[in-house]
């Protein structure tokens, strides 16, 4: 593939050219939450317009001024005053929604419990009185180290109640990640449970937090929920749930914080080994994870019932689980487990028993139902839903169209949602009243927000380009930095481009200005000198019947700079792949997108490396293509698939 072209000046390659639109369903359309004018409104006065959808929130105290901006720090409702949790239980129940159900929850084993906005308000307020018995005060950092359950959503909105600042750990992650967060935050308190159940299994919790506090004095106590019963250790730091909370008085009088107290931290891993505490606020965070979770889903909160399969410690399960559904007296399910126990329909049963309208999914796990085949979810009834939603990364066309089809009954709209932690709450994204989808594409920025794309110099390429997506605008659910490093913040976002916040995401607006997310820029592969994204390869491959997922990567290449390297797992789970599946796969990939993407290798593995929340890890998969030792796994679901990946190496096939 000898190539002497001179590097070429584009940004980042516009190789994939998609044609399908699907125009929003007329009654949807017609009674939608939002509509196309919002656009222009919220163009013509963007504070006055969040200022609006603040008022979606109670509070105590209004803001004297919408918007403080000392670039990069931001203040939004500057000496408003409210209490997230205040907005998110008691003043539904204050508003004579006692009665409606806020979590139907289903655990793995099926047993399940029904929790109404009135409950969860003396849920919510026994755990307070709890923490503040534990010494927990405004500003305290707390750790959630949890499964699915609902105690870990009680224990988010207590800390929220009495102003501490919680910081969810994800219950897979290793004693050394919980350490390394509890260092970083100081956390007084641990939440726990003895541990969940995953894969049919009672998987333990508390060993792991008992190694990670044995040496950290600065955890003075961890509670611990009892949820499988399993035997545990027990020191004179450790406290049962069920004996402190369960106790205490169900009456607890909120107080009012200000608008810019800290909610929650939030660890996302860099491209270097140090994870990032992004830390969000109050009172703009929960004004827009409350206004696009109404506006993106479509959200009708007397009638809908509205599932996101997120994990709590992610993001996307802080907003989309917990601040945004509550927010807007939405009724949620939230599921303990996998997706394949006992058997490989577990989420469309949910979604058949509880009549789910609205489900907010992963495209990796969109992905993996399409190898496990259509027949599964045709077995149930699906015909409740009528939004349904992708994010965690690119969904590509075909796993869009076959969600669309498959779960959607070709009838509802897919929202393909752009955000990150640090925005705190979607960002870029259809409205599925207003716009005809484009699989593939998170189509636009949301009212209120400004998103451009740019080339290196910071200049907004035109319609048909791809380069950098950038912010140009601060929005109130925006990170307020990282947790003890303002350094760190002005250099990870705010450096690259002057004045625009840089996601680190590449992008490209069609011809029609339409985005289209093309994953991670440090991902971006350099190809004879065209920068290729590794999204637009992938879904060429994924597009081929052969394919079930993949992920490509640039390894290091004497002639071509860097040469795509393949890794696939194929529908027949066959793990080499032939000589015909091959040349038919280069083929494919350069009919769909041309010569100049084919991949020199391909690879056939039985899984791909992938963090929780779907997102596969191709700077592990760069190491082995360039035979490098493994770097760190620790976030990984399943750090042992590096070994059975490495192990496929020889397999691999040189081509031209
Ligand atoms: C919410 C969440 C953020 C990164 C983000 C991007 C990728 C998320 C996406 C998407 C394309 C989408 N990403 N949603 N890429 N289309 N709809 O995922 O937060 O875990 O912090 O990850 O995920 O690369 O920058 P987080």
């Amino acid at each position: 593939m000898a190539d002497s072209t001179p590097p070429s000046q584009e940004t980042l390659s516009n190789l994939l050219h998609e044609t399908r639109s699907f125009p929003p369903p007329a009654d949807l359309a017609a009674n939608a939450n939002v509509k196309a004018d919002a656009y222009d409104k919220a163009a013509g006065d963007r504070l006055g317009f969040w200022e609006e959808q603040a008022h979606r929130l109670q509070w105590d105290q209004p803001w004297d001024t919408v918007l403080d901006w000392q670039p990069p720090f931001a203040k939004w409702f500057v000496n408003g005053r409210l209490n997230a949790s205040v907005n998110c239980v008691d003043r539904h129940v204050a508003n004579g929604l006692g009665d409606r159900v806020a979590y139907y929850w289903e655990g793995e084993p099926g047993d399940t419990r029904t929790i109404t906005y009135a409950e969860l308000k003396d849920l919510v307020s026994q755990a307070a009185n709890a923490l503040t018995e534990l010494g927990v005060t405004r500003g305290d950092r707390v750790a959630i180290y949890m499964p699915m359950i609902p105690e870990t959503i009680v224990a988010m909105l207590a800390c929220a109640r009495v102003g501490a600042v919680h910081m969810v750990v994800f219950g897979g992650f290793s004693v050394d990640a919980l350490g390394q967060r509890l260092d970083d935050s100081q956390a007084k308190l641990v939440i726990t449970a003895d541990g969940g159940y995953r894969r049919g299994k009672a998987s333990a919790l508390k060993p792991a937090v008992d190694a990670a506090v044995a040496d950290r004095p600065a955890v003075e106590k961890v509670l611990v929920v009892r949820r499988t019963g399993q035997d545990v250790e027990w020191t004179d730091r450790d406290v049962w749930w069920h004996d402190l909370v369960d106790s205490q008085s169900t009456e607890h009088t909120p107080e009012s914080h200000d608008a810019e107290n800290p909610l929650y931290i939030m660890y996302t891993s860099g491209t270097t080994a140090k994870p990032k505490g992004i830390l969000h606020t109050t009172g703009g965070y929960l004004t827009q994870a409350s206004y696009t979770h109404w506006a993106v889903f479509d959200l009708k909160p007397e009638t809908d019932v509205y599932w996101c399969a997120a994990d709590i410690g992610w993001v996307t399960g802080h907003s989309y689980i917990v601040y945004g559904p509550l927010s807007n007296a939405a009724t949620t399910v939230l599921y303990e487990g996998t997706p394949d126990t006992p058997h490989r329909g577990r989420f469309w049963e949910i979604i058949e028993k509880y009549k789910v309208t609205i489900a907010y999914m992963a495209p990796t796990a969109i992905r993996t139902f399409m190898k496990w085949g259509d027949d599964i979810p045709a077995g149930f009834d699906l015909s409740s839903l009528r939004v349904i939603g992708s994010v965690g990364e690119p969904i590509n066309p075909e796993a869009y169209v076959w969600y669309r089809k498959h779960i959607g009954g070709d009838r509802t709209p897919v929202v393909d949602t752009w955000w990150q932690t640090e925005t705190g709450a979607i960002m870029v994204s259809p409205l599925p009243g207003v716009t005809s989808g484009k699989p593939g594409a998170a189509m636009r920025a949301l009212p209120g927000i400004v998103a451009d794309v740019v080339d290196e110099n910071g200049d907004s390429v035109p319609d048909g380009e791809g380069g950098f997506i950038v912010i140009r605008e601060p929005w109130p659910s925006m990170l307020r930095g990282i947790w003890g490093d303002p350094e760190r913040y002005r250099d990870t976002y705010w450096s690259r481009f002057e004045g625009l916040y840089f996601p680190g995401d590449g992008a490209k607006k069609d011809e029609d200005g339409d985005l289209w997310l093309l994953g991670r820029v440090d991902d971006v592969m350099l190809v004879s000198g065209h920068n290729i994204s590794t999204t637009e390869v992938e879904s060429a491959l994924v597009s081929h019947p052969s394919v079930a997922e993949a992920a490509v990567v640039g390894a290091t290449d004497k002639v071509t700079g860097q040469a795509i390297v393949g890794f696939v797992i194929l529908r027949s789970g066959a793990e080499e792949v032939s000589e015909e599946t091959v040349k038919a796969l280069r083929d494919h990939v350069g009919a769909s997108l041309g010569p100049i993407a084919k991949p020199a290798r391909l690879l056939a593995v039985p899984e791909l490396p992938k963090t929780r929340s779907g997102k596969i890890m191709r700077r592990l998969l760069r190491d082995i293509a360039e035979n490098r030792e493994v770097g760190d796994t620790s976030t990984l679901t399943d750090s042992s698939i590096m070994d059975v990946i490495a192990k496929q190496l020889p397999s691999a096939k040189q081509d031209d």
